[in-house]
């Protein structure tokens, strides 16, 4: 039997203190690690190195998603069936890979997404409660979720507008692709997210919403998720 190669995408920016720990956890769970190290000022790229990731750096910032898809554009050259989406803070824990790559391996899903036990900022409320309400997705910011490269194959794109890692997700979604939500753990950060201090923060989710729901697969609720 074919096993199926598991990669994880791990979109960092400035996490020296935590990358090795990060990396070393979830290499027990995956056959590979790409890093897309987003122009760190710090030694991020250098650790996750030693620690055996295929590391990409970029020049200068390119943001979230646009990391992400090149994370996924490089696991699909490199041969990924299942591809998942992990944070280099130390926030999620590798312990929850095998539960979330599971109904895709076993071919129960397309896309798994993890439920965090809390949320930081209002507007990640406010973008859950739209998720929800569109197409059944409970936390759709959740930097924690695994894809069939089939998806990325049919639909691509994590990029074209930019909204936290949920751009996939809505348009799978809204295709009928069917997604699992599963409960997960989450440590909590103890410096400034990499998105920035409250305001800055909010700010981006709020756009993200807007888009989401003017450009996004989202304004198609007709696929609702069960
Ligand atoms: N590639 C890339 N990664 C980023 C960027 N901003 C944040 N990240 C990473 O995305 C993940 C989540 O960021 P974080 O600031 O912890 O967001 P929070 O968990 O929502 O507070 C972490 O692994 C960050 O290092 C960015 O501009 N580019
Ligand atoms: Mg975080």
């Amino acid at each position: 039997m074919n096993k199926k190669k598991v990669i994880a995408v791990i979109p960092a920016l400035d996490e020296e203190k935590t990358i090795a720990k990060v990396i070393r956890g979830v290499k027990q769970y995956c056959d590979e690690v790409i890093l897309i190290d987003d122009a760190s000022f710090d030694k991020t790229a250098f650790i996750a190195k030693q620690e055996g990731a295929v590391v990409v750096t970029n020049c200068k910032n390119q943001g979230y998603d646009k990391s992400i898809d090149n994370g996924f554009k490089i696991a699909a050259d490199r041969g990924a069936s299942v591809v998942l989406t992990f944070d280099a803070d130390g926030q999620h824990n590798p312990k929850d890979i095998p539960a979330i790559i599971e109904p895709i391996i076993s071919g129960k899903a397309d896309v798994v997404v993890g439920i965090r036990p809390f949320r930081s900022r209002t507007t990640e409320h406010l973008f859950a409660f739209v998720a929800k309400r569109k197409l059944g997705v409970c936390d759709p910011l959740c930097g924690l979720k695994a894809y069939s490269i089939n998806v990325y194959k049919d639909i691509g794109y994590f990029d074209r507008i930019s909204s936290i890692g949920t751009e996939l997700l809505f348009n799978a979604a809204s295709a009928g692709y069917r997604i699992v939500q599963i409960n997960i753990d989450l440590n909590r950060r103890k410096d400034i997210p990499r998105f920035g201090r409250a305001v800055k923060a909010n700010w981006k989710i709020f756009k993200a919403i807007i888009k989401i729901i003017f450009y996004g697969g989202a304004k198609n609720g007709k696929n609702k998720i069960g």
